[in-house]
């Protein structure tokens, strides 16, 4: 397989102001670049000018209600940064890219940061068709933002593919004092559902990694996978690297 390069990140040049957790400009929101097929299917060649190179590429996003912690979460996983202060909101949608190594491929995640606020939701509508994965948040210190759950999982299965990868993140969870939803409740949701589950947290780094790695791992199975290949097990997979690592690993 003929190896590509990542592209960067591209921004708008009007900018609203950067959130705590941009860790950047706050650039490339509301008029970021519309969804290209071209830069995420494996087949295509990548039109980059710069950055690492990779063997295949998908294209995550991350969804939940506003303040759940998205682009924190995204900020973490990118630069290994928490910036505390206080929240301001994303406005519109926004892209950062990260390669993995997943066994021996080079696997870049073009990862989506939509904004939560009701406002926005036309804009990320449009974004859904074209992603492989969805991370779907909610705050485990707002009972409101767990509730909102079932109508995220309504509308991603109104707009995006079936075949969507979807993984349910319960955040926050270093937030022990004001955390109103058990880890349990995650979980029986989850299942509900049959979608994937763990609890994140972007402050600490808890199965930050984790979950990037899970969702990476289950698109490169799913791409390279022959016919006599077992499934690849998500949850499984996560469940068994959480108890290699006492189950907390940032
Ligand atoms: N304690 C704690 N606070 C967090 C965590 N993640 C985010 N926060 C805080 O929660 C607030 C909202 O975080 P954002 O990442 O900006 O939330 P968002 O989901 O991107 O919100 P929108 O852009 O409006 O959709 C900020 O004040 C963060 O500092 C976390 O894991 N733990
Ligand atoms: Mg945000």
């Amino acid at each position: 397989m003929s190896r590509k390069k990542a592209v960067k990140a591209k921004g708008s040049s009007k900018s609203p102001k950067p959130s705590p957790c941009s860790g950047r400009s706050g650039k490339g929101l509301a008029a970021a670049a519309a969804p290209s097929g071209g830069l995420v299917y494996p087949s295509r060649p990548s039109i980059s000018n710069s950055g690492e190179f990779y063997d295949i590429a998908f294209k995550v996003m991350l969804v939940g209600d506003s303040g759940v912690g998205k682009t924190c979460l995204l900020v973490r996983f990118k630069d290994g940064a928490f910036l505390a202060g206080s929240f301001i909101s994303t406005v519109g949608i926004d892209f950062r890219n990260k390669v993995l190594n997943i066994d021996a491929l080079k696997v870049k995640l073009q990862i989506w940061d939509t904004a939560g606020q009701e406002r926005f939701r036309s804009v990320t509508h449009a974004y859904y068709r074209d992603a492989h994965a969805l991370l779907l948040l909610y705050d485990v210190t707002n009972k409101r933002s767990f509730d909102n759950i079932r109508a995220w999982l309504t509308e991603i299965h109104e707009y995006a593919q079936q075949d969507v990868v979807v993984m349910l993140l319960g955040n926050k969870a270093d937030s022990t004092h004001d955390r109103v939803v058990k880890r349990e409740e995650g979980e029986k949701l989850a299942k509900e559902f049959g979608v994937p589950f763990m609890e994140t947290s972007a402050k600490s780094g808890l199965n930050v990694e984790l979950a990037f790695t899970a969702v990476a791992k289950e698109l490169k199975h799913r791409t390279t996978k022959e016919p006599d290949e077992p499934k690849f097990q998500l949850q499984e997979y996560v469940d068994k690297e959480m108890r290699t690592a006492g189950c907390c690993r940032s």
